[in-house]
């Protein structure tokens, strides 16, 4: 059984658990719920970023970042089947993956602006950008 750190509100953590379910590894992957502030927590010791989603195989390896971990999903469901092997398509469909990333990560650093900054701190012009 793979093991899947994750938090739940994570939107990166989402889209892996989203490409699992539709290439039916859903029964593969435990998840774990990870707690981000935390510095004793699991994660931080599997991947040195200390960042959700991160994919620890049955033999130990940990793969991190949702794109490496959607690329290691399709391979392991066979190749293919939510990212093209190759040709015109595959790059297409990377750029599609890269527009959604960035919009995870604008929506995230917008989150994190709310969260971490006092309010003195917080920039308009910052948000607005
Ligand atoms: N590029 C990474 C981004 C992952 C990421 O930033 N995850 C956030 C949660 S939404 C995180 O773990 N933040 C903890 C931190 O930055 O310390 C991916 O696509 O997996």
């Amino acid at each position: 059984m793979m093991m899947l750190h994750a938090a739940w509100p994570s939107p990166y953590a989402r889209k892996v658990r989203i490409a699992a379910a539709v290439l039916g590894l859903e029964g593969q992957v435990e998840l774990l719920q990870s707690d981000l502030f935390d510095p004793e927590d699991a994660v931080r010791r599997q991947n040195p970023l200390g960042k959700v989603p991160a994919l620890v195989l049955e033999d130990g390896p940990v793969i991190y970042d949702s794109a490496v971990i959607l690329e290691y999903l399709d391979h392991r469901a066979g190749g293919g089947r939510i990212l093209p092997p190759s040709g015109d398509v595959r790059f297409a469909v990377l750029t599609e993956q890269s527009l959604a990333g960035g919009l995870i990560d604008a929506a995230v650093l917008k989150v994190y602006e709310g969260r971490f900054r006092e309010e003195a701190m917080r920039g308009r012009r910052w948000l607005d950008h």
